[in-house]
């Protein structure tokens, strides 16, 4: 039986304003992960840096903290089978151009600076993300996905 989990995905500020957030919902739905939350939000300064806290001293953190306030995010959370490394396969490498053709960081972006889309990277990171940006209340998980209860079903 695959192991289920819970992932944060966010549609980074060049992504919401390139119009990309519908295209981006789509690909995940489409492949049977559960949307368990979703909200709209301008990233603080103090959000950024508990999102990103690990790349502090690297010389790309000041960007990296003034890019992801750059304009509003889509903060999600997503739920499923394998949904971690799930979903950041289908997202594609930091690098969008060494990112896999077919994968939404190869299709929709040219630099790493502006790369689209968040996805957490370890059960432990997803947990602590899923809390920077959602109360528990806020996560809707009551409602049957059909991709998975079709393994349920089976048994
Ligand atoms: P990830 O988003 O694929 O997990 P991380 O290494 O965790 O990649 O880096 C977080 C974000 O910081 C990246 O998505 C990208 O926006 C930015 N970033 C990472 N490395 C570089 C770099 O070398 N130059 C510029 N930006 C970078
Ligand atoms: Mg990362």
């Amino acid at each position: 039986m695959p192991e289920e989990q819970r992932t944060f995905i966010a549609v980074k500020p060049d992504g919401v304003k390139r119009g990309l957030v519908g295209e981006i919902i789509k690909r995940f739905e489409n492949k049977g992960f559960k949307l368990i939350g979703l909200k709209m939000l301008h990233v603080t300064q103090e959000m950024a840096e508990r999102h990103y806290g690990e790349h502090e001293g690297k010389p790309f953190y000041p960007r990296l903290l003034r890019y992801i306030q750059s304009g509003p995010i889509v903060a999600m959370v997503w739920k499923g089978y394998n949904v971690i490394d799930g979903a950041r396969h289908m997202m594609g490498k930091t690098n969008p151009m060494e990112a896999e053709v077919g994968t939404i960081r190869a299709d929709y972006a040219l630099l790493m600076e502006y790369n689209v889309v968040h996805g957490s990277d370890s059960p432990e990171s997803a947990e602590r993300e899923i809390g920077i940006y959602f109360k528990p209340e806020e996560l809707c998980d009551e409602y049957v996905n059909m991709a998975e209860s079709v393994i349920e079903d089976l048994g």
